[in-house]
């Protein structure tokens, strides 16, 4: 699948209700960006098919879930809608935690949001592990005729700031909402399948490695798995 094109007859899986309650892993998701740019539209119209013309600013923050069945795993994907303003960020420095995908939003017609891409990058870098994917989402495709970011910029910026995927999206018309949050459930059960798999080739070669190298990999394994368990818990407790 190529990142600037992700594949669309890729049909290796199923949508479920955002309900369902059975899961095989469940990974943090944060959505990030300047106010206005269609965080909370792109969210809703993922999880939900909603679209709302009217802006409502985020408080805080909200939460929706995506779940996903690919190739007999069903992945649940926690999302965390975030606001802009500065008033909250202090609460928006705790959500990183344990978050395993950022998506980044700028809006196509505002350039000013897409100024701002470089102070969430560094948000994300402070605040969270080196592990963490970021996808860089330029919303709000159907106001073409306004655009003020040409598509080439965009791309150069992802690819000079090393993110993980590029798409343009529209909350409005739909196009690429889903895609952006299906692509992220493919990417992090690549990871986890890859993690797993470093774990067990470790734990075959024990004599290969020393003691140190043998601590640190196990830890890796374990906060990979424990942080989206213990989300599950938090969300069981709360909801
Ligand atoms: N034309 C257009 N408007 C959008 C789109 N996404 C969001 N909006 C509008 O932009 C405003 C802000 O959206 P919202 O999702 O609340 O932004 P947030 O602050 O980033 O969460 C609202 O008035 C939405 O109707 C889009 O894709 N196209
Ligand atoms: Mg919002």
């Amino acid at each position: 699948m190529s990142a600037e094109n992700p594949d669309d007859d890729n049909e290796d899986y199923e949508i479920l209700p955002d309900d369902h309650q059975v899961y095989d892993l469940n990974f943090k998701l944060i959505v990030i960006g300047d106010s206005g740019v269609g965080k909370s539209c792109l969210t809703k119209k993922a999880t939900r098919n909603i679209f709302e013309n009217y802006y409502s600013p985020t408080i805080g923050f909200e939460f929706y879930t995506f779940v996903i069945k690919i190739k007999e795993k069903i992945v649940r994907l926690q999302i965390w809608d975030t606001c802009g303003q500065e008033v909250y960020r202090s609460l928006i420095n705790g959500f990183y935690r344990n978050t395993s995908l950022a998506i980044l939003v700028y809006s196509i017609d505002k350039v000013q949001s897409f100024k701002h891409l470089e102070f969430w990058l560094n948000d994300i870098k402070t605040n969270s592990g080196p592990e963490i994917k970021i996808f860089l989402i330029g919303n709000k495709k159907d106001l073409d005729e306004k655009r003020e970011i040409p598509i080439e910029e965009a791309k150069n910026f992802y690819k000079e700031h090393g993110l993980y995927m590029f798409m343009e999206a529209s909350a409005k018309t739909g196009f690429n909402a889903q895609k952006i949050f299906i692509e992220a459930a493919h990417v992090l059960l690549e990871e986890n399948k890859k993690m797993k798999e470093k774990l067990e080739k470790m734990k075959n070669n024990k004599d290969n490695i020393n003691e140190n190298q043998k601590v640190k990999l196990t830890q890796e394994g374990e906060s990979f798995n424990d942080s989206n368990e213990q989300d599950t818990q938090k969300r069981n407790k709360c909801c």
